[in-house]
């Protein structure tokens, strides 16, 4: 590692000493990105990397609320705005009862490069609230949406920051979330948010976007290395948007999908997972997977064990996509999952694979797609929304998945070609941080000391 990374990486440790997650991010990427950092000397004379680690500006808020019962009750809210030198920030947010700082600045971290790969104008942020959105009403979602909306407000628009949906949040909260805007700012403002409702600015292949796309780039990585889908088993952790509609695209190129989970625990279905029942459960009823077992009774359901590797990743597979959260799979996890005859992984969630485990794969031989890379679909497809929003105009189902696929197909490429110039293999992970890092860096180095 040369002296200037590890002196940055060293600062962003001592500075950030509470925040496990958004260190890992920084490490992971730093890591990979020396050969350009060497080539560059104006990257260490203008502290680029110091800037690329600290966030433009992060806000924080009180969300205060009042339940069913009349209670007051008062959660957290955040907003990162990490680095806007493509585009204004860009990004998700996330409503779980996990969501912390560290979380939230390792997704917007993560989200700079991402945004970058996907070609398109967007900067990188990301937002969201301690909040558990289990087991409320659909009142308290929407009491709560518009408080967390009275704040927001002030630090977002079409040209400044675009927010959008992550776990937990999807077309309802993004719906009350755009209609307390609406109201606030008394003006139709439709590209202020991305993942809406079709009936008022949303964009065709947005929700599908993300597990789409997943699979188009999974499609080319196999493809490159003489590889494809057919008949190949393949288990999913999550049952939310990602993985629902990662599994309906993997089984239209003719893979089998016998697994899916929840945090709970996992469903395992031998004659391949009847997904429109899973979108009943989770996008209609919003209950627990293991309510599947009632339709089919002969899957079977494996229940979570804290401390241990989750049950979906003990099933026997060919092909693994993570996509429910972050650092999901790890070491001991990856080597479960490589004994038993892994040949690729699709990262749908973000950094669902911790470090020690995406280095066994590559050591290993199994084809990782990174999720800055491979997760891209979601947030391209939203700036194809805000592009259609500011057109006041639409496209068709087939035009914008004909734009995702190709958005997808150029991130491989570009991926594919770093890999040649670089001489880095298999390692996909190096290539996607070295070809967004390219970008990104250039930007920053054309706007000057900000
Ligand atoms: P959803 O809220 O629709 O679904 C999340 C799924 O993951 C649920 O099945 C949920 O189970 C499970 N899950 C969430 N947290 C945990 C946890 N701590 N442990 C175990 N399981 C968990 O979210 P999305 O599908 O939108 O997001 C999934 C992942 O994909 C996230 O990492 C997100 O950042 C990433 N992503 C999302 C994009 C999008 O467009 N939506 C774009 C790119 C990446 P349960 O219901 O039990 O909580
Ligand atoms: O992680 C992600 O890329 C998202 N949650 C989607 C962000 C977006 O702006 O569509």
């Amino acid at each position: 590692m040369s002296n200037y990374i590890e002196k940055v990486l060293t600062e962003v440790e001592t500075k950030n000493s509470n925040e496990k997650e958004f260190i890992q991010a920084v490490k992971e990427v730093l890591l990979t990105i020396e050969p350009v950092v060497n080539k560059i000397p104006e990257i260490e004379k203008t502290a680029l990397l110091e800037r690329l680690t600290e966030p433009e500006r992060i806000i924080t808020f009180r969300v205060p609320w009042v339940d069913d019962n009349g209670k007051v009750r008062v959660n957290r809210g955040f907003r990162v705005q990490f680095n806007g030198s493509i585009g204004p920030f860009k990004g998700g947010l996330r409503f779980h009862p996990s969501v912390n700082q560290s979380i939230m600045k390792f997704l917007a971290f993560e989200q700079v490069f991402k945004n970058a790969l996907t070609s398109l104008p967007i900067g990188g942020g990301k937002g969201g609230s301690d909040f558990d959105p289990k087991g409320k009403s659909d009142n308290e979602i929407m009491r709560f949406c518009q408080s967390f909306m009275n704040e927001l407000q002030r630090h977002i628009n079409h040209n400044l920051d675009v927010p959008a949906g992550d776990i937990g949040v999807g077309a309802r909260e993004i719906g009350y979330l755009f209609g307390q805007y609406r109201k606030i700012k008394n003006a139709f403002e439709a590209g202020v948010l991305t993942g809406k409702g079709l009936e008022y600015g949303g964009s065709l292949v947005r929700k599908e976007a993300t597990g789409y796309g997943l699979i188009y780039f999974v499609r080319e990585m196999l493809k490159a290395n003489g590889k494809d889908f057919k008949g190949k088993i393949t288990t999913i952790s999550g049952s939310g948007n990602v993985a629902i509609y990662a599994a309906e695209k993997i089984v239209q190129y003719g893979a089998k999908v016998v697994a899916m989970s929840d945090s709970n625990g996992c469903i395992y279905d031998d004659n391949g997972i009847d997904l429109d029942e899973i979108k009943r459960l989770k996008e209609v009823e919003r209950l627990r997977i293991k309510e599947y077992l009632k339709k089919h009774p002969t899957a079977k359901y494996m229940e979570n064990v804290q401390g241990a590797i989750p049950a979906v990743y003990t099933i026997k597979a060919d092909i693994v996509l993570p996509c429910a959260t972050q650092n999901d799979i790890n070491l001991e996890c990856a080597k479960m999952l490589v004994k038993n005859g892994v040949f690729a992984i699709g990262e749908g969630a973000n950094m669902p694979v911790d470090i020690d485990a995406i280095n066994y794969f590559i050591e290993n031989n199994v084809l990782l797609a990174p999720a800055k890379a491979a997760n891209a679909g979601g947030v391209a497809t939203s700036a194809l929304e805000m592009c259609q929003n500011s057109m006041r105009y639409f496209w068709t189902f087939e035009e914008v998945d004909k734009k995702l696929e190709n958005i997808m197909v150029n991130i491989f490429k570009a991926c594919n070609e770093t890999s040649k110039e670089y001489n880095l293999g298999i390692n996909y992970v190096a290539c996607a941080n070295i070809a967004a890092f390219k970008k990104v860096s250039a930007a920053m180095l054309a706007q000057g000391i900000i």
